[in-house]
């Protein structure tokens, strides 16, 4: 049975990724990742036939090598990263660690690897590396990012993921590595870090505090439940080219003032003890994010027509299910905090 390593595997997008990949039931899931503050081996099931799961470093060469090695990996799908914007105003060297070093050492475990491979297996093997539009920069009101606008990143957390991708890309066209690129949109989804814009909201909303939200409210982020962004990963592994970058969204622009609107709203649909109504009255704008992006919009034209993929889930639907997820899941959300030893109060900028 072929093996697919799967970095950051217990994290928001990964855990999911991996949960497709069981559900598919012709490949075992071998997921490595570090368990920082944002992974949570409760995100994933129980180790069992097709399912490893190792705890450990991206960065860690000869334990990539091992695992590779010993479940005859033929491909790797690269969600282990640091993640969140903020943080990286904060803490620009963690995002360096791992999200430039740790790529560099997993690509060239990666490359050992696969020269080792002969016939069908090398012929399989693939390297997708996760990556995000935020590597394209800021746009204004209009337009979109297609694969072939330069790579413009302006936030330490965007300047990482950009030059991890550059290596990812070096590898292909100096050693022949087959490896993708994905430049996906923002995701919302259950088990997301309650950092993260939708979670953040909806768990100050049902504590009755302030929802911070930074400048103005209007810029602009588009929106893509994480079911549809495995979806669409699973079908460049399938069926991406070697060398090519797709991006990766479902078109459902929102600005932050409009999503968190929509958050208080469903918050209160679905979570009948809101100390504070309306929630709305909650919203409050705070100072603006260092450097902050005004808009992201991608066109995902070749994913579509290239490998047929289009997004299942419509963003009106997928909130709800996501804020409903929240109100039913406080206690994921309360471990989350208590791993990154956060009080809710410190959470954000605002
Ligand atoms: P996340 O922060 O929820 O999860 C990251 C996971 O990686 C965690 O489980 C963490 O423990 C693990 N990890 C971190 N450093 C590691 C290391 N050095 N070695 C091994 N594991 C490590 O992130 P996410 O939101 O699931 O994002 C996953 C990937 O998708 C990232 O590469 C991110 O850049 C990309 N992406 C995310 C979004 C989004 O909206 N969430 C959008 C586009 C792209
Ligand atoms: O408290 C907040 N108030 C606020 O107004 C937070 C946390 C965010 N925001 C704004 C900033 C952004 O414009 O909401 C928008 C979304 O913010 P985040 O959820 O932090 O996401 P973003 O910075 O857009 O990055 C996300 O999407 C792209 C992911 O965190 C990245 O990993 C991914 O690459």
């Amino acid at each position: 049975m072929p093996a697919t390593l799967i970095t950051g595997g217990a994290g928001f997008l990964g855990s999911e990724f991996v949960r497709q990949t069981l559900e598919l039931g012709d490949e075992t899931a071998v997921v490595l990742d570090a368990l920082t503050y944002a992974g949570d081996r409760d995100n994933l099931p129980a180790e069992g036939d097709r399912l490893v799961f190792a705890q450990g470093d991206i960065a860690d060469r000869p334990l990539v090598e091992r695992l590779l090695r010993e479940h005859g990996v033929t491909r790797i799908v690269n969600f282990a990263a640091e993640s969140h914007v903020d943080r990286s105003i904060d803490d620009p060297g963690a995002f360096l660690r791992t999200n430039v070093l740790g790529v560099y050492e997993l690509l060239t475990a990666a490359l050992g690897h696969w020269r080792r491979l002969a016939g069908a297996e090398r012929e399989a093997f693939r390297f997708v590396q996760v990556s995000t539009d935020e590597v394209y920069g800021s746009l204004g009101a209009t337009g979109e990012f297609t694969e072939g606008s330069p790579y413009a990143p302006r936030s330490p957390y965007a300047a990482s993921k950009a030059a991890g991708d550059h290596f990812v890309r070096s590898f292909h066209t100096t050693y022949g590595l087959p490896t993708i690129v994905t430049n996906g949109s923002n995701c919302y989804g259950p088990r997301q870090f309650p950092e993260k814009l939708v979670p953040l909201l909806a768990m100050k909303a049902m504590r009755g505090e302030r929802l911070p939200i930074y400048g103005d409210g209007s810029n602009v982020r588009e929106w893509l439940h994480t079911a549809d962004a495995c979806r669409a990963i699973r079908a460049v592994v399938e069926k991406g080219r070697p060398g090519e970058s797709y991006n990766v969204g479902g078109g459902a622009e929102r600005t932050n003032l409009e999503v968190a609107r929509q958050v208080c709203r469903l918050v209160e649909k679905h979570f009948s003890e809101a100390p504070v109504k309306p929630v709305e009255s909650l919203i409050e704008l705070v100072a603006d994010r260092p450097g902050h992006d005004f808009r992201y919009a991608v066109d995902a034209t070749k994913l579509r027509s290239e490998l047929g993929w289009t997004p299942e889930i419509g963003f009106d639907e997928g909130l709800d299910e996501t804020v409903r997820w929240c109100v039913e899941n406080l206690a994921w959300t309360e471990r989350a905090l208590q791993r990154a030893g956060y009080d809710g109060g410190r959470l954000g900028r605002g």
